[in-house]
């Protein structure tokens, strides 16, 4: 497959579109991070999109009769939101085939979950429409949680963090005791043309991301890191700086894979992960009333397990 590895079409804030495609004062959390990344994504994509909404906070931007999208939207149940990006397509491909709708005026479906239709209650459905090669794009925002019913812990939940259903103490005093799934490995064993993981602090590593995958025909996933400041307890104002310390502290990966292969578009400072886990109160049991240092020792060697292939250097973060 031929790869346009041209100069990136944004170099800086500036190239961004002013256009916006979505308009404000929607039901969503104020500084709500996916929602962020959402807007970003649609000045790349643009108005000609159809998006197909598994249940989720998400489904809370259209509640009839009002609708802050310029492009379509489709409400689906969560478990099948792929399955309806299929019927979509087709239907699209079989009108311009007829003549019906011109090829100028086709529409990009566009799947928008949250985490935990991606990892869990729709992932039967996604590796269905991988295996046929669906031609769509997929974007997961992962807020790490079950957030519209209540902030449950879903399958992307992080190790040593708190929800509603893994609450620390007693025996269990470092909350989730689960690993978070690895998504974007999942889809890769499928093979899709185009993956990658982008973060609302980075807009310009996000807009070239959408603007690369554009060339790609097939599934092209787009999982956003976040933040969620009613479910994770920070201050709205401080999505994006959430965000940006989720990538300098190497927790959240900013990453692509171009049929397969993988490789990372921002190298991250490695700051201690501690700054990250401070500043949200999710992770307050692990600083109060007693140090968790099991916990966050472990959080350090997964940070320095997934880096230290791609780096060589070790250990990337201090372990004391
Ligand atoms: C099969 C099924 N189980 C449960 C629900 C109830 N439900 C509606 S939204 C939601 C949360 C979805 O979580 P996620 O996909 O992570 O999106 P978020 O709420 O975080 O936006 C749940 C459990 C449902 N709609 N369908
Ligand atoms: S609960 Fe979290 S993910 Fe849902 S709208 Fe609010 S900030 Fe966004």
């Amino acid at each position: 497959m031929n790869v346009n590895m041209e100069k990136s079409a944004y170099e800086n804030f500036k190239d961004i579109s002013q256009d916006e495609h979505i308009a404000p004062g929607t039901a969503l959390c104020s500084g709500c991070g996916g929602l962020l990344a959402l807007r970003l994504a649609l000045k790349v994509l643009g108005e000609n999109v159809v998006i197909v909404n598994a249940a989720g906070c998400f489904t809370l931007l259209s509640v009839y009769p009002f609708n802050p999208f310029r492009s379509s939207w489709m409400y689906t149940a969560m478990a099948c939101a792929p399955a309806g990006a299929q019927g979509i397509r087709d239907a699209l491909d079989i009108l311009i085939k007829k003549g019906k709708v011109k090829k100028e005026d086709d529409l990009k479906v566009v799947v928008l979950t949250g985490d935990g239709t991606a990892n869990d209650i729709g992932l039967q459905a996604t590796s269905a429409v991988l295996q046929r090669n669906l031609d769509f794009y997929y974007l997961c925002y992962d807020n790490e949680a079950y957030s519209n019913t209540g902030f449950q812990m879903s399958s992307a939940t992080p190790f040593g963090s708190k929800t509603n259903t893994s609450v620390p103490g007693g025996v269990n005093p470092g909350g989730t005791a689960q690993k978070k799934k690895d998504l974007f490995e999942i889809w890769r064993a499928h093979k899709p043309p185009y993956m990658a993981t982008i973060a609302p602090s980075h807009p310009v590593d996000l807009s070239n991301k959408f603007k690369k995958a554009a060339q790609f025909k097939g599934p092209k996933l787009f999982i956003t890191f976040a933040p969620c400041p009613s479910g994770w307890s920070f201050d709205d104002s401080k999505s994006v700086e959430i965000s940006k310390l989720a990538v300098q502290t190497g927790i959240w990966p900013l990453k692509e894979a171009i049929c397969g292969e993988l490789s990372h578009t921002v190298i991250p400072k490695f700051k201690p992960v501690e700054t990250y886990l401070v500043a949200q109160e999710r992770y307050d049991h692990l600083f109060h009333p007693v140090k968790q240092v099991d916990v966050i020792r472990v959080i350090k060697e997964d940070i320095d397990h997934y880096w230290q292939p791609y780096l060589g250097v070790e250990p990337l973060q201090d372990q004391s």
